[in-house]
């Protein structure tokens, strides 16, 4: 066959493979045949992962190469009778390889020439040519355009190159620019068979999604013989992504708080402003504006994942300090990561912290009675729940409780007092001293001053004017002096027993009352202001011994008083009225109503006080009439109006 012209190339360095040297373009002789073509049948395919088809990343294939495809390619081809006779008799198979990675995405594509089992069989009369090619869109028809739509490097072939007994191998790399091989088997003249014939070509990836044809002739342009189309399944890795977010550049605060600073700006996307963004790193900074170079410095601040492209972005950047000045700044990365560029970095100045609350206003409660020892009788254990619940106990004693026997008397009364006080209380701080009240009436000013004690934090004022006996007729060694003289225009005035101060009318007295309540306790409605109670009815004694009399005189009068400065005159303090000795008197409409509990602490509190009089004084009222205390200890009664 060598009288065709054809050239023998040069051998590949290796039977299985070649690099770019040593290629050489060949070309057939132009020879006009018939040919035989033979249907193309399809024997089996290889599936192809289904996820392999969609454009998106396809997971979970076992990386390797695989046949996806197979054809039986045969064909017998003669000349026709013309002297001398050459014929071509193909037995074989053309399958589709490709090379899957883990995510299924295909990394290689072979076209193979070879048989069912071990590679395909060729029988030659005379000296023809057979050329195998891969060749895309379309098969050539004339042997002269073999190179044109070539595509392909041999990548494996037997027999090896060269010549053979009786044919002889070519191996021609590089029949076009591409660099596009042919691998040919020439007959000699004599007839030849020749068994395990391979030939393996490496296609490009590019066509992956397209169709190739397998291409069998015999040269030249004596049959184009066997083409076979095959489709060439399957997806490439989409190519790397190296195009970043676009950088923002209309980062800023909108608004600054005490401790945040809302942020504002335009969403970039995945490449430039294209695409959707992955995630954005925002962060700030006390040093100065963020750069690139500084950015990884700032303190992070978790951000939401980026919006579509152009859409208007804030985040409130909580935590922050007040007074403080801050810069802010961000930058985005698609899902590689490509980070964009560190953003532009505006600044802003958190507001100054607000001042502190005010501290808790004091809630008083206000106790205001007859005598020293009527608040632990009749007005607890409210006082003492009172303490406990943190309000701060404002009692303001009228009359001194002196029984007409001078300061012997009041005085230790006054101390027994406090022994009350500290049962409550405990031992603290116990100061005393004269306190100038004054309350302003027309134009002018009135001033009265009072014995104040305050023992830790509870206050009291001794008012220390004349105790008006148990009938209201007041003693002899006061004048006769009484609260409810006072109050009734029986005498003009009213002189404290030590000397202090007088007052000029029942006004005077009442305006005082209400001066030092509202001095001390303020005038709101947290003011809780308690008296006895000014209804008659209910504070009589009904069927007792004493035969229908009504409560002490003082008491009424100190509840007349406390009416008029509160319901009266319209004050906002709230209001609690106590019922007084008809509890002692076991009246059938207060029966016993304090637990023991109460009643301990109700006790304890009186016998404090009885106890310290008894000590200074020898008196021990407690002693004189059991029965009655123990009474008043059972009960308290008040009602809030
Ligand atoms: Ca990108």
């Amino acid at each position: 066959m060598s009288g065709d012209g054809v050239a023998i190339p040069s051998p590949p360095p290796a039977a299985s493979s070649h690099s770019g040297g040593g290629r050489e373009r060949r070309r057939l002789g132009t020879l006009g045949m018939a040919c035989l073509v033979f249907l193309l049948i399809a024997i089996g395919f290889s599936p192809i992962p289904a996820a392999a088809v969609g454009g998106s990343a396809p997971t979970g294939c076992t990386p390797g190469w695989q046949k996806v495809a197979q054809f039986d390619n045969s064909f017998l081809w003669t000349d026709g009778g013309v002297l001398p006779v050459d014929s071509a008799h193909w037995q074989g198979f053309v399958r589709l390889f490709e090379q899957v990675d883990a995510d299924c995405y295909v990394v290689g594509v072979s076209l193979r020439y070879t048989g069912p089992l071990s590679g395909g069989s060729l029988i030659l009369t005379g000296s023809p040519a057979v050329s195998f090619t891969v060749q895309h869109p379309s098969p050539f028809s004339q042997y002269a355009n073999v190179g044109v739509n070539a595509y392909g490097e041999l990548a494996s072939w037997n027999p090896p190159a060269g010549g053979h007994i009786t044919y002889s191998v070519s191996t021609n790399f590089g029949i076009n620019p591409r660099g596009a091989d042919e691998f040919v088997i020439n007959g000699l003249g004599v007839p030849a068979t020749v068994t395990n014939i391979r030939a393996f070509f490496t296609l490009p990836l590019d066509f992956v999604g397209k169709t190739i044809v397998a291409q069998i002739h015999v040269g030249p342009n004596k049959c184009l013989c066997k083409t076979t189309s095959i489709g060439v399944p399957g997806t490439t890795r989409p190519p790397a992504d190296t195009t970043p977010p676009a950088r923002v550049t209309d980062l800023a605060a909108a608004s600054a708080g005490t401790d945040h600073v809302l942020l504002v700006w335009t969403a970039p996307g995945d490449d430039g402003m294209s695409g959707q963004a992955s995630q954005y790193d925002i962060r700030y900074s006390t040093a100065g504006p963020l750069t690139d170079a500084n950015f990884a410095q700032g303190t992070a601040f978790p951000a939401p994942a980026p919006a579509s492209p152009g859409t208007s972005e804030s985040l409130d950047v909580t935590g922050l300090a007040a007074s403080t000045h801050y810069w802010f700044g961000l930058r985005t990365a698609d899902e590689v990561p490509n980070w964009s560029p560190v953003s532009n970095s505006p600044d802003a100045v958190t507001s100054a912290p607000p001042p502190p609350p005010p501290p808790p206003q004091k809630t008083w409660a206000v106790y205001v009675h007859a005598h020293e020892d009527d608040w632990q009788l009749f007005m607890s254990p409210n006082t003492v729940a009172d303490f406990q619940a943190g309000r701060t106990l404002l009692f303001i004693i009228l009359t001194a409780g002196d029984g007409g026997s001078g300061s012997s008397i009041w005085g230790a009364r006054e101390e027994a007092y406090i022994a009350s006080i500290q049962n409550i209380v405990g031992t603290l701080s116990d100061t005393s001293q004269s306190t100038t009240i004054c309350y302003t009436t027309g134009t002018s000013q009135v001033c009265h001053g009072i014995w104040e004690r305050d023992y830790g934090t509870t206050v009291t004022f001794f008012m220390r004017l004349p105790d008006g006996n148990s009938d209201g007729s007041g003693f002899q060694s006061t004048g006769f002096q009484s609260l409810p003289k006072l109050r009734d225009g029986a005498i003009p005035s009213i002189t404290a027993v030590d000397g202090s101060t007088t007052y000029t009318s029942w006004q005077d007295l009442y305006l005082t009352v209400e001066a030092v309540i509202t001095n001390v306790a303020g005038s709101g409605q947290n003011t809780v202001v308690n008296a006895p109670d000014f209804d008659r009815t209910r504070q009589s004694f009904e069927g007792m011994t004493c035969g229908g009399c009504g409560d002490h005189p003082d008491h009424l009068a100190v509840a007349d008083l406390t009416y008029t400065i509160t319901i009266g005159r319209g004050a906002s303090w709230s209001r609690e009225w106590y019922i007084d000795y008809s509890i002692c008197w076991a009246d059938s409409r207060y029966p016993v109503n304090m637990d023991s509990a109460q009643y301990q602490v109700k006790k304890n509190l009186f016998m404090a006080y009885n106890d310290r009089l008894k000590a200074l004084t020898g008196i021990d009222t407690y002693a004189q009439q059991p029965a009655f205390w123990e009474n008043c200890f059972q009960r308290e009664y008040y009602r809030v109006a």
